[in-house]
């Protein structure tokens, strides 16, 4: 079996009917595993489904938030009873909110967190049970370059990606010993939903000042897919990254090599 293949293997990407977590799901998927993905609305669980159909994967959506623990172990419980296991949880489900630190209100800024941070704990102390039991397991979270940087507006969000980083080694440094990886991919600018505003078209057709900021910082010289995040899941989720582990692996087109073209 090439190193690389994930046949027989059964993944649960958290949030992944859309956007990054569908372009990892549909990685994985590619690569020969069965792909499991939670949401919170009925509707985003069929039009999920459909979204893999139409790429010709049959993936299993489940309703369940990611925030609320009760849900995540009844969860993990239907898709281990359903499918045998769990041999790889992608920690994607996230939200952002853009807001100046002195006008977000503190239950805003809990909410960020508690998706971003708390929900991949749940998750994966949920997983974690049966991966020490089968003997193997691939956790990768979703970070973020605010994984690493600041901006203006997103502190919420930075502290929750900066937070998973350290999850992600901690993790690592809880159960490597029990052949459990705990790696993270931290996407660069991504052309999603949740990025649209930084890239919506001015009103005189021009380009947002913020998405052409964005491409001049970034040597690929463009906005990054979420199929570009596939490859990198697929190496983390598979026997190829078994003596890899506590990594965050930057999937930027190159930003952080760079100081910027000049203006
Ligand atoms: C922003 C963006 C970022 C990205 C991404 C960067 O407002 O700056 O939304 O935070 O979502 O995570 O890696």
């Amino acid at each position: 079996m090439y190193c690389f293949d994930l046949s027989g293997k059964v993944a649960l990407v958290t949030g992944g009917a859309h956007s990054i977590g569908f372009g990892i799901g549909v990685g994985l998927a590619k690569a020969g595993a069965t792909v499991c993905f939670n949401c919170t609305s009925e509707v985003s669980r069929q039009q999920g489904i459909e979204r893999y159909r139409n790429a010709g994967i049959t993936a299993y959506g489940y309703l369940a938030d990611v925030c609320c623990e009760e849900q995540i172990t009844a969860l993990i419980g239907q898709i281990t009873a359903a499918h045998g296991s769990i041999d790889i949880l992608v920690n994607n489900a996230g939200i952002i909110k853009r807001t100046p630190m002195t006008q977000m209100c503190v239950s805003d800024f809990r909410h960020v967190i508690d998706v971003d941070l708390v929900g991949p704990f749940i998750c994966a102390k949920a997983v974690l049970p049966g991966m020490l039991e089968q003997g193997h397991g691939k956790i990768i979270n979703i970070c973020s370059l605010m994984s690493e940087f600041g901006r203006e507006t997103v502190s919420a969000y930075a502290a929750a990606k900066g937070g998973l980083k350290m999850l992600t080694r901690n993790i690592c440094a809880e159960y490597g010993h029990a052949n459990i990886q705990c790696n993270a991919i931290a996407p660069g600018y991504i052309a999603t939903e949740q990025t649209a505003p930084l890239r919506q078209l001015q009103p005189d057709g021009s380009r947002h000042p913020f998405d052409r900021f964005i491409v001049s910082k970034t040597p690929a010289g463009r906005w990054g897919s979420p199929e570009d995040l596939a490859g990198p899941a697929v190496f983390l989720a598979s026997e190829a990254s078994d003596f890899v582990n506590g990594q965050i692996l930057f999937v930027d087109g190159g930003i952080q090599a760079y100081i910027g073209k000049q203006p």
